[in-house]
């Protein structure tokens, strides 16, 4: 088993932390999507939609995805429960999961990808009233977060879950896209403190 990583990248990271808080041990193969090796015709044959990470088995079969790729390692290396324990830990998980990705994550992403000069070359065309539009709508995300935060310990519920690793790594993300976290997010700011203290945030 292998993990085609960037180091740089979020997404990437969202499957390397994953991966840590599992306590395993997987060899990556780094590919730098700002020198474009994403899209030579050897990584093309693994995900031909040119994106990083993929997660690729002894048999040769690719999980693109960083979400099908966490939801492998969760059914496979079950301890500790990073996915939601029964039924309807599960599908909460699965929407906060979502919710940041879609809220927190993507305005993120959009916002620098379609702003920042260096990112042209994987956005294309770059269109900038997007991407300041995404930066409102991330900090309504990080505001939102916030007052939910007010009533338990991470995004999910009481347990750390992928939710929480989603959101980390949009929040270290949206420094490069100079999204500044507002002073007033207390509960928001104790959350980072504390997820980004685990030993898992180095990954
Ligand atoms: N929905 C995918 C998104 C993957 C993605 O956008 N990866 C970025 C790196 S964070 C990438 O490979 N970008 C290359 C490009 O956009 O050309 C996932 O969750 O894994």
């Amino acid at each position: 088993m292998k993990l085609y990583n960037d180091r740089n990248a979020p997404n990437p990271r969202r499957v390397r932390i994953f991966i840590a808080e599992k306590g395993l041990q997987i060899p990556t193969i780094d590919i730098d999507v700002m020198k474009e090796e994403h899209r030579t015709e050897a990584f093309t044959a693994i995900n031909p939609l040119q994106k990083v990470p993929v997660l690729q088995l002894d048999d040769g079969t690719a999980i693109a995805e960083t979400v099908a790729i966490c939801r492998y390692l969760e059914e496979t290396h079950p301890d500790p429960v990073l996915m939601g324990k029964g039924t309807i830990d599960r599908a909460k998980v699965e929407m906060w999961q979502r919710h940041v990705e879609f809220h927190l994550l993507y305005p993120v992403a959009h916002c620098l990808r379609h702003l920042h000069p260096r990112l042209a070359v994987l956005e294309k065309p770059q269109v900038a009233e997007w991407g300041e539009a995404n930066r409102d709508k991330a900090l309504d995300a990080v505001r939102w977060l916030d007052r939910e935060l007010a009533t338990r310990a991470f995004i999910a519920g009481d347990d750390f879950t992928i939710a929480d690793i989603t959101a980390l790594c949009a929040v270290d993300f949206a420094r490069f896209a100079r999204i500044d976290i507002p002073e007033e997010v207390t509960q928001f700011k104790r959350w980072y403190t504390d997820v980004s203290s685990r030993a898992s945030a180095a990954a």
